[in-house]
């Protein structure tokens, strides 16, 4: 049984998570409006890949008796100068997220909580690879640079990565 502070805890992770798929969904459109289909691409996929995110936090908590609770949350941005402080943005709110995880790691290791702590080493994990993966688009992004043809190199290099889906990501389109 989980305490009412990890409750309402989880649910705040839930709602974040599903905010994390309405940015990137609308990131996606943007990118798809100004003809970046392969960005467009995986962004759509990535923002599939945090409803997964939701799901699973969604089911431990009705696994344990707990009331899922999802609450009305801000409309993400819609204007975007360029794919660079897209990125950058999306580092950033992925920095955001893996606090919030830690946060939480530790409310259920002061609790003590073990059963919650165990589930989310998963989280951490996903947080360590969600890092990696922006922190490599901005690499690539500064390498090609986006003046020009680079724009077009860029587009298809991170198209190729939707095409190429890990299988959390082919699981969540599933
Ligand atoms: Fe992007 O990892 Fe969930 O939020």
């Amino acid at each position: 049984m989980l305490s009412q502070k990890i409750i309402d805890r989880l649910n705040q992770q839930i709602n974040l998570e599903i905010y994390s798929s309405h940015l990137y969904l609308q990131m996606s459109s943007w990118c798809a409006h100004k003809a970046l289909d392969g960005c467009a691409a995986f962004l759509s996929q990535h923002a599939d890949e945090e409803m997964s995110h939701m799901r699973r936090l969604f089911n431990y908590l009705q696994e344990t008796g707990a009331y899922a609770v999802i609450s009305g949350m801000q409309a993400p941005p819609f204007e975007f100068d360029s794919i660079t402080p897209m990125f950058e943005q999306i580092y950033e709110h992925e920095q955001l997220v893996t606090s919030k995880i830690n946060d939480l790691v530790h409310l259920a290791n002061t609790e003590p909580d073990y059963a919650t702590l165990q589930f989310l080493q998963w989280y951490v994990t996903e947080q360590h690879q969600e890092e990696f993966l922006f922190k490599s688009i901005l690499d690539k992004i500064k390498l090609i640079g986006t003046e020009g043809q680079g724009i077009f190199f860029i587009d298809r290099e991170i198209g190729n990565m939707a095409a190429n889906p890990t299988q959390e990501e082919s699981t969540a389109m599933n």
